[in-house]
């Protein structure tokens, strides 16, 4: 039976309703309205990427997939939010999709992190031109429940504040790109997946660990501040970091002010380039020397 204030099933989770939401850009999840297929498509997107966590993600993720116990059904966000706020404050706020920067560092500074409404349709699985609930949920919230992590996004989102300020928006995008989105990190076992753009895509995870196309170089602050990124395709070169301690110091003891004013309207450095100061751990026969 549905709620009085729920709407007909499948015609809530349409795409972008930025109509109904807040001056935060949230909206209510709507969780009864959600179609027996939204929540198959999610359990089919879940049943493929589950099990390459074992042999493609850091630890810290993988303990993270557990503690949130996920199942065949669409998280409750609500419900989702109550274990996170007690594990590291943190909580999962829905928006209809990619809102503006502002509200986007916003939501992350007060430790609120915004996951999609809507789930992407079987004939997306493969390519999808924005983030859905599932590269949301599965991407970011997992890591969510590590503390260092959780301290970082938050950190990252205080940046973000500055850097709108400062002409620093491009600069500090590409650190979350190359972390939050695409980043590796050294394991004792080799190298592992943290980044939520690989995570909750099969393909991207494979090409992340598996190809030698691209090249692994490791985490500079200040090389990845400057890295060009494209957002459609594989990745030229992945950022490697030693633990998520590195990127909570990166983010605390750099100044980014100077940074932005150095940089910020120079052209970015071309993707798959590997520059002569890179520490590479990998070489990819996809990158190109820069002399
Ligand atoms: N909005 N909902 C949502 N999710 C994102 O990941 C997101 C966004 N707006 C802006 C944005 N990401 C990027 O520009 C960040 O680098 C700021
Ligand atoms: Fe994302």
């Amino acid at each position: 039976m549905d709620l009085p204030d729920a709407p007909a099933r499948g015609t809530v989770h349409l795409r972008g309703n930025y109509g109904a939401a807040a001056a935060d850009y949230t909206v209510a999840q709507h969780y009864e309205a959600y179609t027996e297929d939204e929540h198959r498509i999610w359990a089919e997107l879940l049943a493929r990427q589950c099990n390459l966590f074992e042999r493609y993600a850091v630890p810290q993720y993988r303990a993270g997939v557990s503690a949130l116990a996920l199942d065949n059904r669409i998280p409750d966000f609500r419900a989702t939010s109550e274990g996170l706020r007690a594990r590291t404050g943190w909580q999962v706020v829905t928006v209809p999709g990619l809102i503006p920067e502002r509200q986007f560092f916003e939501l992350l500074a007060q430790r609120r992190f915004p996951v999609t409404q809507w789930i992407r349709r079987r004939d997306e699985f493969e390519y999808l031109a924005e983030p859905d609930l599932f590269h949301d949920f599965l991407g970011h919230i997992p890591l969510l429940t590590d503390p260092t992590y959780a301290d970082f996004i938050q950190l990252y989102g205080e940046a973000g504040q500055r850097a709108l300020a400062n002409n620093g928006l491009k600069m500090l995008a590409r650190l979350y790109w190359y972390t939050v989105e695409f980043g590796l990190m050294e394991t004792v076992h080799g190298l592992r997946c943290y980044g939520a753009g690989i995570l909750s895509s099969s393909a991207e995870t494979r090409h992340a660990i598996d190809s030698n196309e691209p090249g692994r170089i490791r985490f500079d602050l200040q090389r990845v501040l400057r890295s060009d990124y494209v957002i459609d395709g594989l990745q030229g070169n992945y950022f490697v970091i030693r633990s998520f301690d590195e990127l909570v110091h990166s983010a605390v003891d750099t100044d980014f002010l100077p940074l932005y004013r150095q940089f910020g309207s120079a052209p970015g450095i071309a993707v798959g380039s590997i520059l002569p100061g890179d520490q590479v751990l990998q070489r990819g026969f996809g990158s190109t020397l820069q002399r």
